[in-house]
């Protein structure tokens, strides 16, 4: 078993709905969730759009390889009914992406791990800082609570309360 740290991202559609789905996915083709952060409304990042983004922090356990797990996420965007558009950031319904998986470093063709973006962006450092404070970026070898404290984004990441 590894441990995987996922984030949910969507600001398209009913969100509610579509992260309750995601989450009930990835538990049934990649494994069991064991921690989840709460979900925040964020600012676009990247690009403009009236539409606030979710976003959620996961933690599970797979026996899949870092490539299978890629294959899951993006079956279950497809099932949930993201288009891919050709522009690199635009609003979806869906956006699982992989974070860190282990402290495996990984470059392929589709992959990298970790996501080489986490650093610049509140909307993953925040969600991921509540689950995982402690944990070690394998590259940079600073804790998430070290990322985050120089972290210069400015945007802003609200926790919400749906319950
Ligand atoms: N994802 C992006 C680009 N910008 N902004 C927010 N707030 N949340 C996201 O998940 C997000 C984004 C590319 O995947
Ligand atoms: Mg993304
Ligand atoms: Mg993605």
């Amino acid at each position: 078993m590894i441990k995987l740290y996922l984030l949910l991202g969507g600001n398209l559609g009913n969100k509610q709905q579509v992260f309750a789905e995601a989450r009930t996915r990835l538990e049934e083709q990649v494994g069991i969730i064991s921690a989840q952060s709460a979900i925040y409304e964020t600012e676009p990042w990247g690009f403009e759009s009236e539409d606030l983004f979710w976003n959620q922090a996961l933690e599970l356990k797979t026996t899949l390889s870092p490539e299978g797990v890629l294959k899951q996420t993006q079956l279950i965007e497809l099932e949930l009914g993201r288009i891919r558009k050709e522009k690199q950031y635009d609003s979806r319904i869906i956006d699982i992406d992989i974070l860190f998986f282990g402290d495996q470093i990984i470059k392929t063709a589709n992959l990298t791990v970790p996501h080489p973006r986490i650093q610049e962006r509140k909307f993953a450092l925040v969600p991921l800082y509540e689950i995982a404070a402690d944990f070690i970026h394998p590259i940079f070898r600073k804790s998430l609570r070290e990322l985050l404290d120089e972290c210069p984004d400015q945007l802003k990441v609200r926790p919400i309360d749906i319950s």
